[in-house]
């Protein structure tokens, strides 16, 4: 027997021992013992996937920041905690609160229970004008029920459901679960979408991202997230050697080393159409085998693509108005 049978494991049991076998021709007996072998095979990587999933407990927080060059306040999450089935993995965050919020990695199977708690000072004071002062996070897609869809009552017609005092009902804090389902790779974004109004504040900084790998996934030296917005990239660097998560920032300038692999996740925020250009550069568009060195990118959109690191360039918006904001950064590239 392949599997003792007190032995948990995950899938049907069976038999590579048939009565029949001894009679059979050895073509047959020889098709038997191999086809045994690809499903022990098969189950074996079956059972390995399944144990690498993941339970995720975060807790973040929504707060108010200020970053220089803006008259008003802005907003943005804070990571306070996050465990991996029990290992603390929280160092590799900011201790701030940063605009992008944390980049969360994640790995199909794998599952999250987010809880967000409401640190903008004067929260509560928001029923009493009748707007809802609750921050949640609303993400896209991973799977969840629709009480974890981040929303208010007027959109979900269960709950308000973030934390702070909304409108309906109030909740210290909320908790959101996310079942990160096989098919749901890719990069998402997440966001506020309570603060003031069933919009949310969004556009006040309060935005992160998720990346989901398949399982077993490549790695990349370094992973780099920029949002495009209206006016200014607003990007974080992650280097794969130890996962820290720094340079969060308008139009920031990304360190690679040369030759190494890097990855590049563009999310569209805002109303804008975007054309995002890194200077010198081509890539593979995903999907496809074209090469392409600009992508068009409209609201809500996002484009994934890796390049080798050979050279020094500058990203930016091609866009006319969107360069004459500024939105150009640095890829610099060291020996
Ligand atoms: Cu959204």
């Amino acid at each position: 027997m392949l599997f003792q049978s007190n032995r948990p494991y995950c899938g049907m049991e069976f038999s590579e021992n048939s009565s029949a076998t001894q009679y059979t021709p050895h073509a047959t007996l020889l098709r038997q013992l191999l086809i045994s072998s690809l499903m022990a095979l098969a189950m074996f990587f079956l059972c390995v996937g399944k144990s690498l999933a993941a339970e995720h407990i975060i807790q973040m927080t929504a707060e108010e920041v200020h970053e220089d060059g803006f008259g008003s306040k802005l907003m943005a999450y804070k990571m306070l905690s996050h465990t991996v089935n029990g290992t603390n993995i929280t160092h590799r965050y900011s201790n701030h609160a940063t605009i992008p919020g944390p980049t969360l990695f994640l790995t199909e199977g794998d599952t999250v229970n987010l809880t967000i708690y409401n640190d903008i000072p004067g929260a509560n004071a928001g029923v009493l004008k009748g707007i809802s002062s609750q921050v949640s996070v609303h993400v896209h897609g991973v799977h969840y029920k629709i009480v974890s869809d981040g929303t208010l009552k007027v959109i979900n017609q269960e709950d308000d459901q973030g934390a702070g005092v909304g409108p309906a009902q109030t909740h210290a804090n909320y908790s959101y679960t996310w079942d990160v389902a096989p098919g749901t790779a890719g990069t998402w974004a997440y966001h506020d979408h309570n603060y003031e109004t069933h919009n949310g504040a969004e556009h006040k900084g309060l935005f992160g991202a998720i990346i989901v790998n398949p399982v077993g996934a490549a790695n990349y030296a370094k992973e780099f997230v920029l949002y495009l917005t209206d006016d200014a990239f607003w990007g974080m660097e992650i280097d794969s050697h130890g996962m820290k998560q720094k340079k969060h920032g308008i139009n920031p300038d990304f360190i690679a080393r040369k030759d190494s692999e890097v990855r590049f996740h563009l999310i569209a925020l805002g109303t804008d159409i975007h054309k995002f250009k890194l200077s010198g550069y081509q890539w593979a568009d995903p999907g496809t085998n074209n090469m392409i060195n600009e992508v068009a990118i409209g609201p809500l959109e996002k484009h994934v693509f890796t390049v080798k690191a050979t050279k020094n360039a500058q990203y930016s918006d091609e866009n006319f108005t969107n360069k004459l904001m500024g939105m150009v950064g640095k890829l610099k590239v060291s020996h």
